[in-house]
């Protein structure tokens, strides 16, 4: 395996050479095509300049920035059925997580400690441990005291949306342009199964009525956020049974008021969690069943599908989470922000998108130039680049994309136990591995021993190691090419 010196586990050179050479063995580059918008071709280019250092606005931007979460804001005026209040909010999180809560001071200490160390930092966002509109003088406080140290720091705002409304000019005066609300349902008897009770102006309000308010509310914040040319993000979690077939009126709704990515989220439940739907059994969807409701979705509101369900204290590149690196008894009390090291990453960015890029347009080339109608799933082990740079032993998720003729598309994310520790792999982590990847076609990896190469192919699963730290669309192009043939020249002409 090469050791770029710079690459999503933490960058160590703070030169752009440094960070040019990291990129090219591993380190950092832009990825393919997929739902949300993914090249300046996409979308108006005051849209672009807007999304293209967002990790979750962009799926490309994924690949080069990293976002991290401050949580500064606990408490919540709405009770879901997917949520422990003893844990972070679900709604933007993963439940049955606890994070370290900080003051507005405290959060601006972190801010300035992660940017220092971690160049692609892009974005600071406010997505709980509760929800971040209705603690608002915290969220306020803190992006103040942010924006004034770092302020080309992109501030993002997760809510359940029910004051919303109340927030939506000054949200737009302190310039924040990327605003998640979740939206589960936009019919009130599916809501009143989802959500049991609100607390809105001084008032419990319980059932379908609380769900007739949280849905007026959310679709006024939506319509006044697009109003302001402020970029939104919906999620929904997708709870089989009771909103799953009905998430496709809620895209349609979104789409209506200007939403601009939906963002479909797999419910998880475990009764150890003690959230309503933990404790009754109520089950999430298999990978699988995600991918089918995504795919059907295709054609509506553009589709976020590289979501990770961060931490509300998350830190770092979608799918790795350095928060334990920053907790705040490792943090000096003075800390003095360096502009250095982010200011030469972008440099490099800017560079590698224009060498990907090309990358890219060959790869598509490629798919075209074949005579298939057929679509292949291919899981590529990646720590990050868009490159296939990671060693299927050492993979804790494996990134999902579909090749078609329609082009390449991430389409999500398995994640895994890691196989390898300390030298040897585990058959048991081997077989929940195997049943993690359902209905993969290929697995791409830079490194792969025999021994676990054997029982993946005796349980069906192909792998290969050959395309090692290439770019997963150079990779997947060659794979799909390989598979299915190349027309003759004189029919691609
Ligand atoms: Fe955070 Fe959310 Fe902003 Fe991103 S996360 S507040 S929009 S900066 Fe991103 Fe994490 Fe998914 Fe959220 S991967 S859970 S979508
Ligand atoms: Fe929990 Fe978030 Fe729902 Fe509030 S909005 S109940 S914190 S999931």
């Amino acid at each position: 395996m090469s050791s770029p010196i710079i690459s999503i586990e933490g960058p160590t050179s703070t030169t752009s050479e440094g960070f040019l050479a990291a990129a090219k063995s591993g380190g950092c580059a832009p990825s393919s095509y997929g739902s949300s918008p993914t090249s300046p071709g996409d979308v108006d280019p005051a849209i672009w300049d807007k999304i293209k250092d967002h990790p979750c606005f962009s799926e490309e931007a994924h690949h080069y920035f990293a976002r991290m979460h401050v949580a500064v804001a606990p408490a919540c005026n709405v009770q879901c059925n997917y949520c422990n209040r003893k844990y972070d909010c679900a709604n933007e999180s993963r439940p049955g997580v606890v994070s370290e809560k900080l003051t507005p001071d405290q959060a601006l200490r972190k801010v300035i400690a992660v940017a220092n160390k971690v160049p692609q930092l892009s974005v600071l966002g406010i997505a709980g441990p509760g929800d971040a509109c209705y603690d608002w003088e915290k969220t306020k406080a803190t992006f103040d005291r942010v924006i004034r140290e770092i302020p080309d720091i992109k501030l993002c705002v997760s809510t359940n949306g029910l004051v919303l409304p109340d927030h939506v000019a000054e949200l737009a005066e302190m310039n924040v342009d990327h605003v998640t609300i979740t939206i589960n349902m936009v019919d009130p008897e599916v809501g009143a199964k989802i959500y049991p009770w609100i607390f809105y102006e001084n008032r419990r309000y319980f059932g379908i009525e609380a769900a007739r308010i949280l849905h007026a509310r959310q679709m006024l914040g939506l319509e006044m956020l697009s109003a302001r040319g402020i970029l939104t993000k919906i999620n929904s979690v997708m709870i089989p049974g009771v909103n799953d077939q009905h998430l496709f009126e809620v895209n349609k709704m979104v789409k209506e008021r200007g939403a601009f990515l939906h963002n479909v989220m797999p419910l998880i439940s475990d009764p150890a969690h003690g959230t309503h739907y933990g404790l009754i059994g109520q089950r999430g969807p298999t990978a699988m069943e995600m991918m089918a409701l995504q795919d059907r979705l295709e054609g509506g509101a553009k589709l976020m599908r590289h979501c990770r369900q961060c931490r509300a204290d998350a830190v770092g590149l979608l799918g790795e989470d350095r928060g334990q690196e920053f907790t705040l008894d490792g943090i000096p009390n003075d800390v003095t922000y360096e502009a250095g090291k982010r200011q030469a990453y972008r440099q490099v960015v800017a560079h590698e998108r224009r060498d990907h890029e090309a990358a890219r347009g060959e790869a598509i080339g490629m798919i075209k130039a074949t005579d298939s109608e057929k679509s292949l799933l291919v899981a590529v082990a990646t720590k990050g680049g868009g490159r296939v740079n990671e060693h299927f032993g050492h993979a804790k998720e494996f990134q999902v994309y579909e090749v078609s003729p329609r082009g390449i598309s991430l389409v999500g994310h398995r994640k895994v136990e890691r196989y390898c520790l300390g030298g040897g792999g585990e058959d048991a982590t081997l077989e929940g591995v195997i049943a993690a990847l359902e209905g993969i076609h290929i697995v791409l990896c830079a490194k792969i021993g025999n021994r676990p190469k054997e029982q993946l192919s005796r349980a069906g699963l192909r792998v290969t190691d050959a395309y090692g730290h290439d770019y997963i669309e150079t990779a997947v192009s060659a794979l799909y090419a390989a598979e299915f043939g190349i027309r003759p020249l004189a029919a691609t002409a």
